[in-house]
This record gives structure tokens, sequence and C-alpha cells, in this order.
């Protein structure tokens, strides 16, 4: 589910740059755009400190999606993008403050929709990491995931 795909170069001033902060007193900077080996492009930002930074992509500025990408705190952050042919590609930055959360890892592990699920493994698995999955979705996921791939096992964590 999670779509990580492609940047059509002639559509470059068609990007739009959003965020969205749950407690957000310090500004965000834009994310800029540079041109990398063929059909690639790196998404680049001002990461600012505390800040847990997600990136969500749209073919259709309408259904997003988040890259399966957790980035946290002040310096340079980049991601780089394949560009696989779509007509139209549209990239977004979504954050949040937590002063509780003080290192990647913390990041990464953070549960902001508090259900039981970390950052990383959300965005991961397709899921929004701002929206509580109960336990019936989880378990719908990972039918899912069984269906499709024959080697994945459900199994009974030890007592
Ligand atoms: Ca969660």
């Amino acid at each position: 589910m999670n779509r990580f795909a492609s940047i059509v170069p002639s559509l470059l001033g068609s990007f739009f740059i959003g965020g969205s902060a749950l407690a957000d007193p310090l500004p965000q900077t834009q994310v800029s755009f540079t041109q990398g080996a063929l059909n690639t492009w790196n998404a680049d930002w001002a990461g600012v400190s505390g800040r847990t930074y997600f990136v969500q992509v749209s073919t259709d500025l309408v259904n997003w999606s988040f890259a399966p990408s957790v980035d946290f705190g002040s310096g340079l952050k980049s991601l780089g993008v394949d560009s696989g042919g779509v007509p139209k590609f549209f990239l977004r930055l979504e954050y949040y403050d937590d002063p509780t959360i003080t290192s990647l890892q913390d990041a990464m592990n953070a549960d902001p929709d508090e259900d039981g699920l970390s950052n990383l493994w959300e965005v991961s698995n397709g899921f929004n990491p701002f929206t509580f999955n109960s336990e019936a979705e989880f378990l719908q996921y990972l039918q899912n995931v069984s269906a499709a791939s024959p080697t994945f096992e459900l199994f009974t964590p030890l007592q």
C-alpha cells in the first residue's frame, strides 16, 4: 500500500508541500528538490529540533500514503525518490512535535495514535500513524499478508 514511486521533472512546480502538527510552535522550511541520476530526485528539507517527520506521496492530491520512512530532529533531511513513469506525483511532509521524543529511535518507536503500533511499523505496512487501528484492522492486515505471502506464518507468542 505504501507507494513511493515517481516524480515527473516537468511537473516539479506542482509539488505540494504541506504539513500538520499536533503542537507546532516552530516554522518548517519547504522541501527542495534536486535531480539525481536517471529518473531520480532528492527531496531535502531542514529539520527542526524535536520534530518527527513523515513523507506522504500522492498521484492525485486526494489520496495520500505514507512513504516507509520516519525522520527526526534538526539537520539536513533527505529522501530519494525514483521516477516510475507516473504522470503526476506529489509529496508533502507530515510532522509533529512531542517533547518526550528525543531521538530518531524514539521517533520510530513512538505511537501518537496510541494503537500499540509504532510509527515505523505503521508507515512500513501501509497504516497511518495518526489514525488509531483497531485490533480487528490489525488482524485483517495479518490475514491479508498471510494470504499474499505463503511464507508468512502466524504464531502465538511465548508466555
Ligand atoms: Ca501507532
